[in-house]
């Protein structure tokens, strides 16, 4: 057939490096962006199959999210804005990796009985990286080389484009697939909130998430102040800045000065996570973080649905990594339901599709709400219903300006700035009484390398470890020398090492604690 001729011919143009396997992960494929170009090249191929397959507009975005400016990688995003299919992440590592690229490439299309005559569509977008511009068009290669149609969006956020996805395939029903229509449909709903609002600084981790913020100021219309640093115009991606940086080091971007009381905010280098921060009067740094983050949203919307008469329920989804007073205060005080997922933003946003209202956040800041078809409906019919009296009224308008405000694909570093600022002005609540609202138990994080981290297997969600045989009833045993403690060992799914979390109810115990841990591991 012509389009494999063309496949081959283009092929050439994008060789695999010899002797280099790469991997589909959690995070999408990612590495020193010298290696990429055939994988870009073959990741179009994948997309403009996977296009063909759904029927449907399908996203590639090129970009290494928080890691360093020389590294790069490529996300594939599915119809509905979320993250591509599982079963279709094997076919990413194995076309990636091909030596004999022509033979998996038919054979994908077998199995998936691709017809081949379907039109394709593929959204590309990138980060401000340096070899983004070059492999975005090496992902544009691998799009034309199957006959597939291209919109290229350049300079976009990652959550950018998963927006612009879902809106190309629900036909502008979510909204207008182009930045302005972004913009539009995050500010309108929150604007009006932000009248004595003060100034928030936002950490733009040097990167993609920086030049938006400035891109939509003109649509907040000066209601809410922004002061932008690490803006891009002199220090480099993610370097000692980002949220990754601040939540890791538990410290401030290097060289910023923090004025007391003041709050801050920062972004990864693809702004689809955030976290913020301020320091009181005595210079003490406090973190808040995806936890705190999940709390706030989910109280709001939990006491408005309250407010409005709604009988819908409230969830929140984290990981095993949650602080546990956050779970217990979610559990106990706000009576939400929580549930505990394994880390990766898909497997949370799975776990939020079963509720009609859920908030699921990793403690990283990487997060968002999700709301059910029929939720939706219920809040919009109610926020119409002329017969509600002002309360009802109020509530039902708040929950619409939500739904609008929020990026359901996927956790969105600007959209979430934006929410949680609204929530913060309606409330008339400072950083400090945010922060206040439950206290963090002292916990420690530990990299342990060992021989072969897939001997480690978990449960539970990754709570557990069901082998090596008697590893778990050691912890378990450590874990009951000390008061209000956990501790939970898992293998990474991004690094060569196992991950040790302890927490405590001083940060002695949990420092001695993750470290018996680790020497537990083996
Ligand atoms: C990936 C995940 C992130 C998770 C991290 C855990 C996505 C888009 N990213 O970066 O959510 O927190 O992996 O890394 O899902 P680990 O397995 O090395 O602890
Ligand atoms: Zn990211």
């Amino acid at each position: 057939m012509a389009q494999f001729q063309e496949v081959e011919k283009q092929s050439i143009m994008h060789p695999k490096p010899p002797g280099l396997t790469l991997h589909y992960g959690t995070a999408g494929l990612r590495t020193n962006a010298k290696h990429l170009d055939h994988a870009m090249f073959r990741m179009g191929l994948l997309a403009t199959l996977r296009s063909k397959n759904t029927k449907a507009t399908i996203g590639v975005m090129v970009t290494a999210s928080h890691n360093p400016e020389e590294d790069n990688g490529l996300k594939l995003i599915d119809p509905m804005g979320e993250m591509m299919a599982p079963a279709w992440e094997h076919y990413a590592t194995q076309l990636a990796n091909a030596d004999d690229l022509l033979t998996v490439l038919k054979d994908i299309i077998e199995k998936e009985a691709i017809n081949m005559s379907q039109e394709a569509n593929v959204f590309v977008g990138k980060d401000t990286r340096s070899s983004s511009a070059r492999l975005s068009q090496a992902v544009l290669d691998g799009v034309s080389a199957l006959d597939g149609h291209s919109k290229d969006y350049g300079l976009v956020t990652t959550p950018q484009l998963h927006y612009m996805v879902r809106c190309q395939n629900t036909k502008g029903k979510y909204g207008e697939a182009t930045l302005d229509g972004y913009y539009s449909k995050l500010c309108q709903g929150v604007v009006c909130y932000f009248y004595d609002q003060k100034l928030l600084s936002v950490d733009g981790a040097n990167g993609i998430g920086a030049l938006k913020v400035r891109e939509m100021e003109s649509h907040l219309k000066k209601e809410l102040q922004i002061s932008l640093f690490n803006d891009g115009s002199q220090g480099k991606l993610n370097y000692q800045c980002g949220a990754d940086f601040v939540k890791v080091q538990q410290k401030p971007p290097t060289g910023f000065k923090m004025n007391p009381g003041e709050r801050y905010c920062s972004f990864d280098g693809d702004a689809d996570r955030i976290v913020y921060y301020y320091t009181d009067s005595e210079g003490q740094f406090h973190l808040l973080d995806g936890d705190k983050i999940a709390t706030l949203m989910s109280t709001f919307l939990k006491e408005l649905l309250e407010q409005a008469g709604l009988n819908l329920k409230v969830a929140v989804v984290q990981t095993a990594y949650a602080n546990g007073s956050s779970t217990h205060y979610l559990e106990n005080t706000m009576k939400v339901i929580v549930r505990c997922a394994k880390t990766g933003v898909k497997h949370l946003h799975h776990a939020a599709q079963e509720f009609d209202v859920a908030v699921y956040f990793e403690s990283n800041g990487h997060g968002t709400v999700l709301f059910s078809e029929a939720a939706e409906e219920k809040i919009c019919q109610l926020a119409e219903d002329p017969n509600i009296n002002d309360e009802k009224k109020r509530a039902a308008l708040l929950l619409q300006n939500t739904i609008n405000v929020i990026n359901q694909t996927v956790g969105d570093a600007i959209s979430d700035m934006l929410f949680i600022e609204a929530i913060l002005a309606i409330k008339g609540m400072s950083v400090q009484q945010w922060d206040a609202v439950y206290a963090d138990l002292p916990n420690r994080q530990l990299k342990v390398k060992v021989a072969d981290r897939r001997a480690i297997d978990t449960t539970d969600a990754e709570r557990r470890a069901v082998s090596p045989p008697g590893m778990q009833d050691t912890v378990d045993s450590l874990v009951n020398k000390y008061k209000q403690a956990r501790s939970f060992v898992r293998p990474s799914g991004t690094e060569d090492i196992v991950r040790v979390y302890a927490e405590a109810d001083t940060q002695e115990s949990a420092d001695a604690l993750a470290h018996e841990v680790s020497l537990a591991v083996y």
